[in-house]
């Protein structure tokens, strides 16, 4: 070999070992998607809806829930409204009538007196035992999950940011970007907020001048005084009743029957069906609702009968209703799940409850 085919050599070796580095390194576009899909949409654990005995907070985690690690600045204390402790007594007709037409804009009045809470064993987890009767005081509640747009207003009014938008991460999901890194809240404004902390929860409730509700209000919004199984009765749920894991979102747990149309969450008030017998909307799936208490396995069994208020203290807040991310069971009005107060998850958001004067 001469020393122009020496060189010759040398170039194509060259062009070669370029080309064929150049073609390894590239991922196809279809293989990217892929990955992006499954960082969405499937669960860290499939056993999300198989609630356990003693519910494990970190399998029973809702979509990508994100807790801040390292917040860029100590969030402000934020003081949380405690719910009334005054006298509870059944509201007296006329009163409840009254209260009912003066309710103020989106939002309805649940009346006070008693009404059973919990579930028997045979019936639920050991959580919700034992049923037992509770009062609460008369009070207003939100038609309607908050939504985005309800949250637009609040972040626009005060320059709040939450806790998720805290970690200085383009892949954490926040309000704004709900769904994937890709989806805008801003075109979703009549979905409920989702990625919010119990924390962000609060202090939106505080703004609008409301709070969170407590577990027993929660649940007697949902459930009525006659003891039902689904904010609309005891009949298993439908297409129509609720948007939960069904055969649109294809998860490991879901209902392969059962197809409300919704692979993620919903505009709120989308399943009239499902209305409780006050007229409260998605109170079963959709979002998972923070509530006012602390979590307890064992609170039932000695709660106040009147305005319970949870315990003082704990590491976790109660989140209820289930969502589309989980099985009918968690649309049970009795169904108690739970998450860390500073945690947030594409599958919880919030409604809100106001004091009566
Ligand atoms: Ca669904
Ligand atoms: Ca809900």
């Amino acid at each position: 070999m001469n020393g122009k085919q020496l060189t010759l050599a040398i170039i194509v070796l060259f062009l070669v070992l370029v080309i064929g580095f150049f073609l390894l390194s590239r991922k196809p576009a279809e293989e990217e998607q892929k990955v992006e899909q499954a960082r969405v949409l499937e669960p860290k654990s499939p056993e999300v809806a198989e609630k356990p005995v003693e519910p494990a907070p970190e399998e029973s985690a809702p979509a990508e829930p994100v807790e801040p690690a390292e917040p860029v600045e100590p969030a402000a204390p934020i003081v949380p409204l405690p719910p009334s402790t005054a006298g509870c007594k059944a509201d007296p007709a006329p009163l409840a009538k009254q209260r009912i037409t003066a309710a103020p804009k989106d939002m309805l009045y649940i009346p006070g007196g008693p009404f059973s809470m919990g579930s028997p064993p045979e019936a639920g987890y050991p959580d919700e035992s034992p049923v037992h009767s509770v009062c609460v005081i008369g009070f207003y509640i939100d038609k309607h999950e908050v939504t985005n747009a309800q949250f637009k207003e609040f972040v626009e009014a005060t320059g709040y940011i939450t806790e998720a938008e805290k970690v200085a991460s383009p892949d954490v999901l926040t309000w704004r970007r709900p769904y994937e890194p890709e989806s805008d809240a801003e075109q979703m404004p009549n979905y409920p907020v989702v990625c919010v902390s119990w924390n962000d929860a609060n202090a939106y409730a505080l703004w609008a001048g409301k709070r969170l509700p407590t577990e027993a209000e929660w649940e007697k919004a949902a459930r009525g005084t006659d003891g039902r199984m689904y904010p609309w009765g005891n009949a298993a749920p439908t297409a129509a009743s609720a948007n939960m894991a069904d055969k649109s979102g294809a998860f490991k747990w879901s209902d392969a029957v059962l197809d409300d149309k919704y692979k993620t969450a919903s505009p709120v008030g989308s399943f009239p069906g499902g209305r409780s017998v006050y007229g409260v909307e998605d109170m079963a799936g959709n979002v998972w609702e923070w509530c006012f208490d602390w979590w307890n396995k064992d609170y039932y069994r000695a709660s106040p009968s009147q305005n319970p208020p949870g315990p003082d203290t704990g590491e976790f807040k109660v989140i209820r209703g289930g969502s589309w991310f989980y099985s009918a069971d968690g649309a049970r009005t009795t169904h108690r799940m739970y998450f860390r107060p500073a945690g947030n998850g594409a599958a919880i958001g919030f409604r809100c409850v106001k004091d009566v004067g």
